[in-house]
């Protein structure tokens, strides 16, 4: 074959067409080097890394070009150009607000991307002008110069199929390469960081396209018997909740506060010397305070944490489950709570279809949705992505003082989202001075939702509502990204490393009413387990056992918070993308101390997996009959 080639390069022509295919490629691997080692933070540790970053993007660009070559010679070779020109930037922009990368249940979620609103001008950037300048140039070449040499440059389809042949070998021997860092990769793809600073992230794309081809065979294949392993094991995890807590609220509303982007690092925390909660921390003498509580969204964001709350099941690697599995048979609270008398409404003043709202809500049982619409939402009263909080809180109140009781209702506020800004006259301190803009403006953001949960809470505790209801606030994911990591450094004083990062992720929760005693707990626990705990507060016998949370209050709880990642806190020790410390003190411990941790978490996730991508709650009702199956299987 080489001795093929060197005759080949004999060959004027050949040899001319080989240099030309070299340079595109080798410029589309600079503009894809910076990007992956320049814009995106994928933590690369030492030499072998950062070989690796550099060889992963060859066999995307074989296959990118060889592929376009093949379908349409030259405009095919331009059309790819531009196409991984525009894929790439994308994901920097995508990159920017998330810290992730795109999958393709997130194409399907363009529809938000208009939400993104104020959001989008600040992750664009000026310079960002110099990662089309090749395309530009291509262009200019091929339609307006069109030099006599380049237009003999006549790709022909079967160089394309030898490109596309040759990526393969080439993504193995990437694939081997980075199996020396981290084994079996793929298996264990949690972490999407991980994933593209090993395999680059046009790799990334192509594997995400065969994850969404097993995901949708999932659910065509899956049937009642892969119930079984969930079941065996989550009564094997089972835990008593609290029985002195049971039935305390016992025919009481719920009122569940989602706080946009808030954790629990403001909290006792200040600025200035000024309090950056100062409501807040009175406010969490007057109930049960949970300060190891993380939330363990991923790419849902809100809306995940939406899902953990009212199912007790754990959202997707990939996506929005509120997208993609909108259409699985669900037996959430809002259902379970309709059977015993509850209303269930949701508030968010925000447009009805964002996060496929509309249509999941219906799905877990909601009665009521109000959105947008339904608030007095005025020019005046909206900031940024909209209505701004007290109004918001207002108007709710006023709705729930209407409703029929006993209510279960959420509220979601929205003020305190990225990008954090407000007007000057509800700037109640001053900006922080850290080396993120994005950080500063958090601190006054998360100061004016402070106050507007003060005019709610205070107006609420004078109503009637106040003595026949439990009011739960918590933090429905982090605000401050990984992005921002420096400068959260300066504003905590300390290097933020793994495990630093890991414990960022907290946010606040606090459970207030009549029978809750005023306590700080410091259980590890998520948002998984907000569920379990309000559901035996209430008194009310949850039949549906395929959830994976517990109850808070629970004496023998099985102290583990499992993050999306496969990272985990336990009661000893947090385990951070294979790395252990020790949980209270943050010191690095031996790897083994974590082994059966990440174990559990894995298994875990899996479990839960499979019932969202399987829909396996359709076959609930046969959970019975697969028990007493199992266990007459077991005896034989
Ligand atoms: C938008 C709100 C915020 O409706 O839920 O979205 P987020 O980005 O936080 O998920
Ligand atoms: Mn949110």
């Amino acid at each position: 074959m080489f001795s093929k080639f060197r005759k080949k390069m004999n060959d004027p022509a050949f040899k001319k067409k080989f240099w030309i295919y070299t340079a595109v490629m080798a410029i589309f691997w600079a503009k894809m080097s910076i990007v992956q080692g320049g814009i995106f933070t994928l933590d690369i540790e030492n030499a072998n890394e950062a070989a690796i970053l550099a060889f992963n993007p060859i066999s995307s660009i074989f296959l990118l070009f060889g592929v376009g070559i093949l379908l349409a010679g030259r405009k095919g070779l331009l059309a790819s150009y531009i196409l991984g020109s525009v894929l790439l930037y994308v994901n920097v922009l995508f990159y920017r607000e998330y810290h992730d990368f795109l999958t393709i249940p997130m194409l399907g979620q363009a529809a938000n991307l208009a939400g993104l609103g104020g959001s989008i001008t600040k992750i664009l950037a000026v310079t960002d002008i110099f990662l089309f300048v090749d395309v530009f140039v291509a262009v200019f070449l091929l339609f307006y110069l069109k030099p006599a040499r380049l237009q003999s440059f006549v790709p022909k389809r079967k160089e394309g199929l030898i490109l596309a042949v040759i990526a393969i070998p080439l993504f193995l021997v990437n694939l081997g390469w980075a199996q020396t860092e981290r084994t079996e990769l793929l298996q264990r793809a949690f972490d999407r960081n991980m994933l593209v600073k090993y395999i680059g992230v046009l790799n990334f794309h192509a594997y995400d396209i065969v994850l969404q081809g097993q995901t949708e065979a999932k659910k065509t294949f899956a049937d009642s018997n892969e119930l079984v392993p969930v079941l065996n094991y989550l009564n094997e995890k089972e835990t008593e909740p609290n029985s002195e807590m049971t039935g305390v609220a016992e025919g009481k509303n719920v009122i569940l506060l989602s706080l946009e982007s808030t954790q629990t690092f403001v909290v006792d925390n200040t600025l200035n010397g000024e309090e950056l909660t100062p409501y807040f921390n009175d406010l969490k003498e007057e109930g049960a305070y949970f300060s190891n509580f993380y939330h363990q969204v991923k790419q849902g964001r809100t809306s995940d944490s939406e899902f953990l709350l009212d199912n007790s099941l754990y959202g997707l690697n990939r996506g929005a489950a509120f997208f993609t599995h909108s259409g699985n048979e669900y037996e959430a609270t809002p259902e379970v709570l309709g059977e015993k008398g509850y209303t269930s409404s949701t508030m968010h003043a925000n447009d009805e279809t964002f996060w496929n709202r509309n249509v999941m809500y219906e799905s877990l049982g909601y009665d009521e949705y109000y959105s947008k619409k339904d608030f007095d939402v005025t020019e005046e009263k909206s900031y940024g992505w909209g209505y701004l909080d007290e109004y918001f809180f207002s108007d709710a109140l006023e709705k729930m003082e209407q409703m029929e009781q006993p209510f279960y209702n959420k509220m979601i506020t929205l003020t305190n989202h990225h990008p954090f800004t407000l007007p000057e006259d509800k700037k109640f301190i001053k900006e922080g001075d850290t080396s993120s803009t994005t950080l500063n403006r958090y601190f006054q953001t998360i100061r004016y939702q402070d106050e507007a949960l003060k005019q709610f809470v205070e107006k609420f505790k004078k109503s009637d509502l106040y003595e026949d209801t439990i009011l739960v606030i918590y933090g429905d994911h982090f605000g401050i990204s990984e992005n921002h990591q420096q400068a959260m450094g300066e504003y905590l004083d300390k290097d933020i490393n793994a495990y630093e990062q890991f414990q960022l992720q907290r946010v606040p929760l606090l459970m207030i009413g009549e029978g809750i005693e005023p306590k700080e707990h410091d259980t590890v626990g998520g948002q998984i387990d907000l569920r379990p705990t309000i559901m035996n507060l209430l008194g009310v016998e949850d039949e549906n056992p395929i959830q994976f949370g517990q109850d808070l209050f629970s004496k023998d709880r099985r102290e583990m918070m499992i993050t999306r990642d496969g990272d985990f806190a336990n009661e000893e020790y947090v385990g951070v993308k294979g790395s252990c410390f020790d949980r209270e003190t943050g010191e690095k411990v031996e790897g083994e101390a974590c082994a059966s941790g990440f174990k559990e978490a894995e298994e875990e996730l899996a479990l839960s997996d499979s019932v969202v991508y399987g829909d396996l709650l359709r076959y609930l009702d046969q959970t019975e009959l697969i028990e007493e199956k199992d266990s007459s299987e077991q005896q034989e």
